[in-house]
This record gives C-alpha cells, sequence and structure tokens, in this order.
C-alpha cells in the first residue's frame, strides 16, 4: 500500500459525519498512519475537541481551521490561513456539503441552491485548484471528493443537490485528466444513504426536521460516517500505481436513490 506516514491531509467537513469518522482516533484513520491533520469547518468547539483527542491518543500534529466554505474568498487563499508547517498538502479530502430541502424544482428556494452549489462544488473547485499547484511541485498528492449516488443518479425532489453532485463527478474526472501525467491521484467517493446529521440539515427547514430526518432511514440499515471513512482510506492507501476512480456504496437494502426495500 502507499504509505502515507508523515504526509499531510486537510478535511473540510471534519466537525461531523463521514469528515469526523475520518479523523478520529479509531483504528484505520489518518491519524494512525501517520498523518498531520488540517481539520475545517465552521464548529470551531467540536473541531478542538476532535484535536484534543488525537493529540493525547497520538500526538498527532492537528490544526483546527474554522472557515466557512461559503466565503470563496478566503477558500482560495486557505493555504495562508495555516501555519508554515501545514502548508503543504498532500491529501486533500473535500467532503464538506450539503443538502438543503426536497422541494421540487419549481418550488427551488434560491437561496439554497446557491447554499449547495458554492459549498458542494464552488468551494470544492477552489480548494482543489489551490492545493494541487503545490501537490504537482512536489510530486506527490491526492484529491478525495466526497461526491454522492446523487451525482450518479438523479431523482425528483433534489434537483439543485444533484445537479451540484454531478457537478463533483464531472469535476473529479476532468481533473483526473489534467493531471494524468503527475503521480497525483483524484478519487470521488459516492455514497448512498449514511446516517449522519446530513438529514438533519437537509431538512433544517421544516417543522419536524428531526422526525422528518429519521424517517429516511425507517426500516432501513443504513451505512454509517465509519464506512464511508473506510473507502476514503482505503483509496489513500491503495499502492502508489492504482488510482480508484469512484466508490458507489448503497446500504444492502437501497438499490437507487428511491429504491429502498424497507426490511429492517
Ligand atoms: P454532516 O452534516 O454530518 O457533515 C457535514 C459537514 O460539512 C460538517 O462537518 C459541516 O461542518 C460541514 N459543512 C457544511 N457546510 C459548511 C460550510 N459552509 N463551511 C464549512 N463546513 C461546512 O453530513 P455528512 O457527513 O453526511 O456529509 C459529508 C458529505 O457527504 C457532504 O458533501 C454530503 O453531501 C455527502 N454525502 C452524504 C451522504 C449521506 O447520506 N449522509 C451520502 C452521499 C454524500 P460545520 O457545520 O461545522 O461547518
Ligand atoms: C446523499 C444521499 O440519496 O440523499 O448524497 O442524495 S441522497
Amino acid at each position: 500500500p502507499q504509505d502515507i506516514k508523515g504526509w499531510t491531509a486537510l478535511v473540510t467537513g471534519a466537525s461531523s459525519g463521514f469528515g469526523k469518522a475520518l479523523c478520529k482516533a479509531t483504528a484505520w484513520r489518518f491519524a494512525e498512519l501517520g498523518c498531520k491533520l488540517i481539520i475545517v469547518a465552521r464548529r470551531g468547539d467540536r473541531l478542538e475537541a476532535l484535536a484534543s483527542e488525537l493529540k493525547a491518543k497520538y500526538g498527532t500534529e492537528v490544526f483546527c481551521l474554522v472557515l466557512d466554505m461559503m466565503d470563496i474568498e478566503k477558500v482560495e487563499r486557505m493555504d495562508q490561513l495555516l501555519p508554515e508547517q501545514f502548508r503543504n498538502v498532500d491529501i486533500l479530502v473535500n467532503n464538506a456539503g450539503l443538502a438543503l430541502g426536497k422541494n421540487s424544482v419549481e418550488e427551488n428556494v434560491t437561496s439554497d441552491i446557491v447554499r449547495m452549489m458554492t459549498t458542494n462544488v464552488t468551494a470544492l473547485i477552489i480548494a482543489t485548484t489551490l492545493f494541487t499547484k503545490g501537490m504537482k511541485q512536489r510530486g506527490r498528492g491526492h484529491v478525495i471528493n466526497v461526491g454522492s449516488i446523487a451525482g450518479h443518479y438523479a431523482y425528483g425532489g433534489g434537483s439543485g443537490y444533484c445537479a451540484s453532485k454531478s457537478a463533483v463527478t464531472a469535476f473529479t474526472s476532468a481533473a483526473r485528466h489534467d493531471l494524468v501525467g503527475t503521480p497525483i491521484r483524484v478519487t470521488c467517493i459516492s455514497p448512498g444513504f449514511a446516517e449522519t446529521e446530513f438529514s438533519l440539515v437537509r431538512f433544517e427547514a421544516s417543522d419536524n426536521a428531526a422526525a422528518k430526518a429519521k424517517s429516511v432511514y425507517d426500516n432501513l440499515v443504513p451505512m454509517v460516517a465509519d464506512d464511508i471513512a473506510d473507502q476514503i482510506i482505503y483509496a489513500a492507501t491503495r499502492p502508489a500505481h492504482v488510482q480508484i476512480q469512484d466508490i458507489i456504496a448503497w446500504p444492502t437494502n437501497q438499490a437507487g436513490p428511491t429504491n429502498i426495500a424497507r426490511v429492517g
């Protein structure tokens, strides 16, 4: 496998869900593999708690960056917000993202569409542009973008979110073409239903957000954040000559965005 000991990994959306699972102190994660970590999100208290855990358990070098990915001017100069010793990012995990609402297309809310497109797409593109420069100069690196099954299979009520995740699929492929002559690998991770805070955020504007979020996973055994963290680490640790294009993963009783057997 690719030895990533001593590599610097930057994970956006590290305060919850997949990003948190990827960084937490457990088996076979970036910290155990000897990476330096930059963890990014808006909720700094959560980042600090994670950093303390990692420092205590492994002595991991961790830098917490409190950043709103909607602030594209800051995303564009994110490297300057990092201490010198964290600036050479080798593994970029573009994970921060969200869905908002399940409205039919004619009911789309402009501010929701702007938030999804800016966070899920524009910020991801700008961060990749920024950090691949250094990766290319240093001759090593891996960009891992968290897309979704929504980037492969569109569904009603998801026009804005599906458009954003299709853009992630397309951007990831185009970037791989650009970097084909380099050692830099470019990967997409495309999960189906995984129970995190994702559905709570999606329904945050509803009166009964918690119940709506819970009902998404009724009588289904969804994936959990650790399942997706496993896939990200798997992709990052393949031998240097192996480039994972995409991992599309479903819960066992989900075969499509709306084809769910609620048997369990
Ligand atoms: P969570 O809601 O649990 O986590 C989302 C993370 O993104 C949080 O850490 C949040 O941090 C961060 N984030 C959101 N908006 C911003 C912002 N404007 N600036 C900085 N950070 C932000 O959801 P998941 O872990 O499930 O989602 C992670 C990714 O996986 C997303 O891209 C999502 O689209 C994708 N995905 C999720 C699936 C699922 O079923 N859960 C399936 C397929 C893909 P904070 O709020 O602290 O800023
Ligand atoms: C999250 C999974 O099916 O809600 O990307 O789009 S889904």
